[in-house]
């Protein structure tokens, strides 16, 4: 079908030649979001809340030359204990496949690895988007435009402060990117259930995600959708509590010239250290949400076709 060096762990090979749902998950969260061991737990818990809730989890990392779709529980643990794995975007993979290197994929590299193996949904934290300061940076993630090629409905919590978020909602409805808030009619924003900016687009139920999503390819669109699924209420950090920390967290980042992919990585870890906790806390519980709803899409997704 392809002739991209994909490797795939069998259980996950299975349920695809089956026409199971597969929900993917990326390593970037594991390798430059979280410390360890929190990141390796965060991990496997996440994978069993897909299967509990009926699908087979897919995390995506490039290892000794492959892409490989699926990890074992021993593969996870050997990645959450290696920090200094690449941080690959779409410009990166090639370049890391025939180094032998390990690189953690990215929203923009999961995506691609996903399309690549026929996995429609990704479920994640958060996505880049559009860096505070981007008309002088010029920073903005190359998560953006992948969600403009690549046919894969991505449910994230929204975009957190620490970006821009109504360049991003801009940049998204300019390269055309679907912005589903779910189940309510307010962008969320990460950490905080509430962004104070509507979404452009609002579904209730998985199943009608599921249905745009199906009717998108026979639409023969490129590019995907982006589901921002709410924080659990008893998670969420309200935007006024967490937002001095990640003001602190930028001009921490400004006064040491961090820029390129480190900016991301620096904010987390500063505001997981500002918050003492409470953002990895809150990080952990989202993630799990998105997986168990990107489950639900899957399924429907299946039912579907
Ligand atoms: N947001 C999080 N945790 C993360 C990331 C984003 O809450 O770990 C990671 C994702 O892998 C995302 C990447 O694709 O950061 C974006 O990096 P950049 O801003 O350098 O494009
Ligand atoms: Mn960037």
């Amino acid at each position: 079908m392809t002739q991209a060096p994909l490797c795939l762990l069998p259980e996950v090979a299975l349920a695809l030649s089956e026409g199971r749902p597969v929900v993917a998950l990326e390593s970037t969260i594991i390798t430059h979001g979280m410390p360890f061991p929190q990141n390796r737990d965060m991990a496997l818990t996440v994978e069993q809340d897909i299967r509990d809730a009926g699908a087979i989890p897919a995390t995506i990392a490039v290892m000794g030359g492959q892409i490989h779709i699926g990890l074992s529980p021993e593969q996870l643990d050997k990645l959450a204990k290696t920090p200094d794995a690449r941080k690959l975007s779409r410009a990166d993979m090639a370049a890391c496949l025939i180094s032998g290197d390990t690189g953690a994929t990215t929203v923009a590299a999961t995506m691609i690895g996903a399309r690549l193996a026929g996995i429609d949904v990704f479920a994640t934290g958060g996505i880049g988007g559009v860096h505070r300061g981007a008309e002088t940076s010029f920073d903005i993630s190359a998560d953006l435009q992948e969600l403009a090629q690549t046919a894969v409905t991505v449910v994230a919590a929204g975009a957190k402060a620490i970006l821009d978020i109504p360049k991003t909602l801009e940049v998204l409805e300019t390269l055309g990117v679907p912005v589903i808030a779910f189940g309510q009619s307010e962008m969320p924003a990460f950490w905080a259930r509430s962004s104070g900016l509507m979404a452009p687009l609002r579904f209730d139920s998985a199943a009608e995600i599921a249905a745009a999503h199906v009717m998108r390819a026979r639409l023969g669109l490129s590019g995907g959708q982006l589901v921002a699924n709410p924080i659990p209420l008893a998670d969420e950090i309200p935007l006024p509590q967490i937002l001095p920390m990640i003001e602190q967290a930028l001009t921490e980042a400004e006064a040491q010239g961090i820029a390129a992919k480190s900016v991301t990585p620096f904010l987390l870890d500063r505001i997981f250290a500002l918050t003492e906790g409470r953002s990895l806390t809150a990080n952990i519980a989202l993630v799990r949400a998105n997986a168990r709803l990107g489950a639900e899409i899957a399924k429907e997704i299946a039912k579907a076709r």
